[in-house]
């Protein structure tokens, strides 16, 4: 039987990918945002931002302050799961503690 004659060395198939990363469609960001009410107390808010958001207690009030000052502020930036679950752990500890400290999502341009 003939055989195939072997390829030059840059005609084989060497089993390097040449696709190193499949193409992916960027998510979404989604903004957590804290709003202002006359009731929940400060040190609840900052409480909240450490636990839920990582922040500094020096971040925390200086966020707190902004939402107190002008009604509406942001905690941070995420995928929609984690901003969606940011959300319900803030409503969760409000709710418990019987706050009616309010957060939301939206979704970035
Ligand atoms: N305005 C509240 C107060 O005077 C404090 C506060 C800050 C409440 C931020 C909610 O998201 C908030 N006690």
């Amino acid at each position: 039987m003939a055989q195939k004659p072997t390829p030059p060395d840059n005609q084989r198939e060497t089993g390097v990918a040449t696709r190193v990363k499949p193409k992916t469609a960027k998510p979404s960001m989604y903004r957590v945002l804290l709003l202002n009410d006359d009731y929940t107390p400060m040190e609840f808010v900052i409480l909240v931002l450490e636990h839920c958001f990582n922040k500094s207690r020096e971040e925390a009030t200086r966020i707190m302050l902004h939402v107190h000052n002008y009604g509406v502020g942001l905690c941070g930036i995420y995928t929609f799961e984690v901003a969606e679950t940011k959300v319900a752990q803030v409503l969760d500890l409000a709710r418990r503690a019987q706050h009616p400290l309010q957060c939301t999502m939206e979704r970035e341009d």
